[in-house]
């Protein structure tokens, strides 16, 4: 059975977006992973179709109602019952490279995307695995967070990645950032091919990207050098 992930969205139409093109589109137009969009709007019952309501205790803004939402997620496990539910969140714990490994060796992704103010605490405690957030901003919804994720945990899935794009993931898998990259013409507006890239030396050549991948990191990211001492 095919990686299966399911959103449940306020704003289905924001759907496949980014994911049906490039690599994952791809992927899914060949089967590799399946989509499931889901309007939670579908499990309201009143005749308004009422998603949220007003915050217990005061403040600004709404609140999605635990009883829809529960609704939402139970009918998405059904159709896909062993998956990890997730919700993308400003206040969840940061989403890794590790997180995107661990999720590909799931059975399948449920992305709860929230809107408003948040979603009811008790829905979350009840029925949600995980709360993960893509870094410290605040957007307007959990939708692009989906994007982000599904397209991380995607491009885990076997036979998803071609050949070439293979290898370049396992050269740079070592907590590195990457170092520059050239092509065509040797001299751009001036600038030259820094010369070491032509001499056809390929241990000169590894060693001059490693030690581009270390100046870049120390400069830009030490907190990564840091940690992997
Ligand atoms: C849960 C709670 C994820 C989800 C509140 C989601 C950033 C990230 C959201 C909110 C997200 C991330 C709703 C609070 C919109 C702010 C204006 C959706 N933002 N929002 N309010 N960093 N927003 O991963």
């Amino acid at each position: 059975m095919a990686y299966r992930v399911t959103i449940l969205t306020l704003f289905p139409e924001m759907f496949p977006g980014p994911l049906g093109v490039s690599i994952t589109g791809r992927a899914l137009n060949e089967g590799k992973w399946a989509l499931d969009v889901v309007n939670i709007r579908d499990s309201a019952t009143d005749r308004h179709r009422t998603v949220d309501d007003t915050p217990y205790g005061g403040g600004a803004g709404m609140v999605m109602k635990a009883d829809i939402v529960a609704a939402a997620i139970r009918k998405a496990k059904e159709a896909n019952p062993k998956a990890r539910v997730a919700f993308m969140a400003p206040a969840g714990r940061p989403f890794k490279q590790a997180d995107a490994e661990r999720l590909s060796r799931e059975e399948g992704l449920i992305l709860l995307c929230g809107h408003y103010e948040g979603i009811d605490q008790r829905v979350l405690d009840a029925l949600v695995d995980e709360e993960l957030s893509i870094g410290d901003y605040v957007l307007t919804g959990g939708e692009v967070p989906a994007m982000v994720i599904t397209d991380a945990v995607v491009r885990q899935l076997g036979g998803v990645l071609g050949n070439a794009e293979t290898l370049h993931e396992e050269s740079f898998d070592d907590g590195l950032l990457e170092y520059p990259h050239y092509t065509r013409p040797e001299v751009w507006e001036g600038q030259r091919v820094p010369d070491v890239l032509l001499s056809g030396h390929h241990g000169n050549i590894a060693k001059w990207r490693l030690e581009q991948a270390r100046a870049r990191t120390a400069e830009r990211r030490p907190d990564l050098l840091e940690k992997k001492k």
